[in-house]
């Protein structure tokens, strides 16, 4: 009798241990390791098809250890809030559009800026070269699980666009570095995350875009946008993160599978997106008879060399925030060989 109250005691002690601290049981195969991955575009889009690569993977590396429940579409957090989101424990894991924040994230949204970056899987792999030798600040309350970019930016637009005079003044959306590009060519770039482009092209709000071309299909926009202007210039940089505490508490070997997909998951994504840019300008031109122009030499050149400045504009600007500038640009185009 006494020993049963004795162990009824220590239950009920152990029971408010728990409450108070937060105690949990090492997880069991039975008792999976749970964690949620937000994501901002919806889900046919490359951002989340490489957010359930990643899941499989996780989940096939951990022999079931743990389990992901991804969550496209913004339904857990949405672009803008992501980063902090995750600093807050609102999710465990989320993607980031780095552009989305352009003041937030200097060193990593160098590559953003018109130097040449031609393909995604290139990118990827220079994105996080960079991140890594230089561990930015701004990254130091989360984990980089893997970084990625799109493929270079083209012009989507509802009018023909075939000379610097054909777009000036034409507003088209954009985002973070690809404002600076846009600018320098004349249009009036309209910023906003990539999902509110659908109702913004509906609304006559912009009369095209400027990303990479996988968007035509993805999201449709072959159906509006009938032109395409082939310009190759200015990625965008993503980044997927975990809550730093979340990440610390997990098992050893979890941490070493996730690490050890870092970079594999990185390129994997950057393939993903090269391959999808053929799929989608197929489907544009066949299905959609989108008309894909390409620019003299001549016109190429005039813009070409309105870009310039801006490489130089961003030199000044991270110097000034104590960055060295010129061993940046020199490291991203040294990592892209
Ligand atoms: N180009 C950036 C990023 C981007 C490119 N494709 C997608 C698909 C879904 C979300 C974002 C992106 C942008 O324009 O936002």
């Amino acid at each position: 009798m006494v020993r049963r109250l004795i162990f009824s005691a220590s239950l009920f002690l152990f029971a408010v241990f728990a409450c108070l601290t937060g105690f949990q049981a090492p997880a069991t195969a039975a008792d999976p390791i749970k964690l949620s991955y937000a994501n901002f575009p919806p889900a046919p889009t490359f951002p989340c098809v490489q957010m359930e690569r990643w899941k499989v993977e996780v989940e096939k590396r951990t022999n079931g250890q743990v389990l992901v429940n991804t969550f496209p579409g913004g339904t857990l957090l949405e672009a803008k809030g992501m980063m902090d989101g995750i600093i807050a424990g609102q999710a465990d894991i989320g993607n980031i559009c780095m552009a989305y924040q352009p003041g937030r994230f200097i060193v990593t949204n160098a590559t953003s800026l018109p130097i040449g970056i031609k393909d995604a899987k290139k990118g990827s792999l220079a994105l996080l070269k960079l991140y890594e030798k230089y561990q930015p600040e701004e990254f130091k309350d989360v984990v980089v699980l893997a970084m990625f970019t799109n493929t270079p930016g083209n012009i989507m637009s509802t009018k023909p666009v075939r000379t610097l005079a054909d777009l000036k003044g034409m507003d088209l959306r954009s985002s973070g570095g690809a404002n600076d590009i846009l600018k320098a060519w004349g249009a009036n770039p309209v910023g906003m995350p990539m999902p509110a482009t659908v109702e913004a092209l509906q609304k006559g709000t912009v009369k095209g875009l400027f990303s990479s071309l996988e968007v035509m299909k993805d999201f449709k926009f072959a159906e509006m946008c009938k032109y395409v202007t082939l310009t190759d210039t200015g990625i965008y940089p993503f980044a997927v993160i975990m809550n730093k505490a979340k990440y610390a508490a997990l098992p050893a070997d979890v941490q070493k599978v996730f690490m050890d997909l870092k970079e594999e998951q990185s390129l994997w994504t950057g393939n993903y997106i090269d391959e999808l840019i053929a799929e989608a300008n197929k489907w544009s031109k066949e299905e959609n008879k989108v008309e894909f122009i390409s620019l003299s030499a001549d016109e190429a050149a005039k813009w070409d060399a309105l870009l310039t400045p801006i490489t130089e504009a961003w030199i000044k600007e991270a110097k000034e925030k104590g960055l060295p500038a010129e061993a940046i640009i020199a490291d991203i185009k040294a990592f892209l060989k």
